[in-house]
């Protein structure tokens, strides 16, 4: 079925009226995004994947050729698409297909496994799921076959690479290349949700985030100006390009809006990614913090000090905290400087600036992209705290998100009566004016910038028979920033360590979820949760629901 008004939550009319008229929200989509820029920059390069270079007249031809063969296996517009593929040129070709043909794109981390695929595709009603063979040792085909036989709706599952056995009736993404045939172009409202992604997760299930054309490509292109993209950036992709911040923070998107090239890193580790900033040339990349701690090490100490990373412009760094002292060593250590980015996939994105004093980048997280983002910070009854004081940061504006899909209960607390969403962050207002994160009250481990939702992690705990409570916390580390323990109490003997850890693999759980610490005990301790018992408050049956 089709996404209506009830299944997310448009922005009240007097506020998409103002967006408007700001200039903000322009009417572009992403179909015609890509076509204008083709035309534009037709014979710049638009990405680089290995080998593999494709100008924006390319890409252009093969989003139409591919939208022909997915109109053709029957993916029609407002189709979702769950979108399973690493950093490679595959995915730009699949994601503007899916845009040509007004189908949206449900977007996954290549770290995902069954678990998240399975509750993306049976949320979002997908029709299909595009995954590759094989991926960083893992073979993504039995387990996407998996989720198609338990999803009812899920009709195929499109492969980029080998689809294996043809008895396994996977489709394999080169035969879908077809002549472009104009009649399957799709001219999407640019008011209506273009695509999804996930929510880092708090209460139970990771929730779907829907982003409008007019909402996110104005978020796309301020962010562009902001970073100064022109022709002649050359970005490299080191983060899972299907996450918010590398898609469009400025992202990939940004440097194809502005005519620049992506160059896509397999993996951001520094003898393949800053080998690639030598010979590509890269001026502008996005890690998170750990990731930008391993660089500067390995430029400083290690493997990677005779590299010329001259041509490097900006590191920009977001997803978790950065250390000051991590901070102060960008500029000195890569010869860059150092952007701070603080954002979320449900919107609000900030960002330390180019005029900004040393002091204010490597100890704030920046300001918001737009002068129409709304920023409060708060008490817990939602009064304003005084300035400079940490509070819960509240936020409203033309491309954050009204409420997420089809979730009118967490909605009601996770978004103020009068539309502002409590991002759960603790900040309070640098004198300068930036803003300084300062601690988080939502209950979510942020792992080295990957989330982790404390209840879903819980849940899947709670499932085992020899389990009787379970309580996911977070722990400090120095190098990812946190880490997760979980707490458990057992039903009679106490499982074997491995053996619970096995049993969460068995359960499909993307392997950054599964618990780092497990300590069994009697009661839990008093700072992790209170002493509450997590199952009491949740009622006593299996609460996944996915035994
Ligand atoms: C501290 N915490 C941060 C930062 C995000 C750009 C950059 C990041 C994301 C992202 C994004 C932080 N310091 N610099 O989507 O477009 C934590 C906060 C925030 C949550 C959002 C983008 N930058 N965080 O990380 O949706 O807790 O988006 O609410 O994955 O990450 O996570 P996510």
């Amino acid at each position: 079925r089709t996404i209506s008004e009830g299944d997310w939550t448009p922005w009240p009319k007097d506020f998409a009226d103002t967006y408007r008229e700001a200039g903000y929200w322009t009417g572009e989509t992403f179909p015609d995004f890509l076509r204008e820029r083709a035309t534009r920059f037709a014979g710049n390069t638009a990405v680089v994947d290995g080998a593999t270079r494709w100008t924006y007249a390319e890409l252009d031809r093969r989003a139409d050729s591919l939208a022909t063969g997915l109109a053709r296996l029957g993916v029609a517009e407002g189709d979702r698409v769950v979108v399973h593929l690493p950093n490679t040129a595959a995915l730009f070709e699949v994601v503007f297909a899916l845009f040509r043909l007004g189908a949206l794109p449900v977007y996954s981390l290549p770290a995902h496994r069954r678990s998240e695929l399975l509750h993306l595709a049976a949320t979002a009603e997908a029709v299909a799921l595009v995954t590759s063979d094989v991926h960083a040792g893992f073979d993504c085909r039995p387990m996407a076959a998996e989720v198609r036989a338990q999803v009812p709706g899920l009709q195929h599952v499109v492969v980029a690479g080998d689809p294996g056995e043809p008895s396994g009736g996977l489709t394999a993404l080169a035969e879908l290349r077809a002549e472009p045939d104009p009649a399957v172009l799709a001219a999407p409202d640019p008011g209506a949700v273009a695509f999804f992604q996930l929510s880092g997760g708090t209460t139970g299930l990771p929730k779907l985030i829907p982003r409008t054309h007019d909402d996110y490509l104005y978020s796309v292109r301020a962010s562009a100006d902001i970073c100064g993209l022109d022709t002649d950036t050359v970005y490299l992709g080191v983060l899972p390009v299907t996450h918010n911040f590398p898609m469009s923070s400025p992202g990939f998107l940004g440097v194809l809006h502005a005519g620049g090239t992506v160059v896509l890193a397999p993996d951001p580790s520094p003898a393949t990614a800053l080998a690639l900033v030598e010979s590509e040339r890269v001026t502008i990349t996005a890690v998170v913090p750990p990731v930008a701690m391993l660089w500067l090490d390995a430029v400083e100490h290690g493997s990677q000090g005779q590299r010329d990373l001259s041509s490097l412009r900006m590191l920009q760094v977001g997803g978790a905290t950065f250390p000051e002292e991590a901070a102060r060593r960008v500029t000195p250590v890569l010869g860059c400087t150092l952007q701070q980015v603080f954002g979320m996939a449900e919107g609000l994105v900030n960002y330390t600036r180019d005029g900004d004093p040393a002091e204010v980048v490597t100890t704030t997280q920046g300001r918001p992209i737009s002068d129409h983002d709304e920023i409060l910070v708060v008490d817990d009854q939602d009064r304003p705290v005084p300035e400079g004081e940490p509070g819960h940061l509240l936020t409203r504006g033309p491309y954050t998100i009204r409420g997420y899909y089809r979730a009118p209960e967490h909605n009601a607390t996770a978004f103020t009566a009068d539309g502002f969403y409590r991002t759960g962050d603790i900040v309070r207002r640098h004198p300068g004016g930036n803003l300084v994160v300062s601690g988080r009250a939502k209950d979510q481990i942020n792992r080295g910038g990957e989330k982790i939702g404390a209840e879903e992690v819980e849940n899947h705990i709670l499932a085992h028979p020899a389990v009787h409570d379970a309580s996911v916390v977070a722990v400090p580390d120095a190098y990812l920033g946190e880490r997760t323990h979980a707490y458990v109490i057992a039903r009679g003997q106490a499982p074997a360590r491995g053996e619970l850890l096995a049993f969460l693999r068995e359960r499909g759980l993307a392997a950054y979820k599964i618990p780092d610490r497990v300590s069994f005990v009697d009661s839990f301790p008093a700072t992790a949760v209170g002493k509450t018992s997590k199952r009491d408050l949740r009622g006593s049956t299996d609460p996944s629901g996915d035994q």
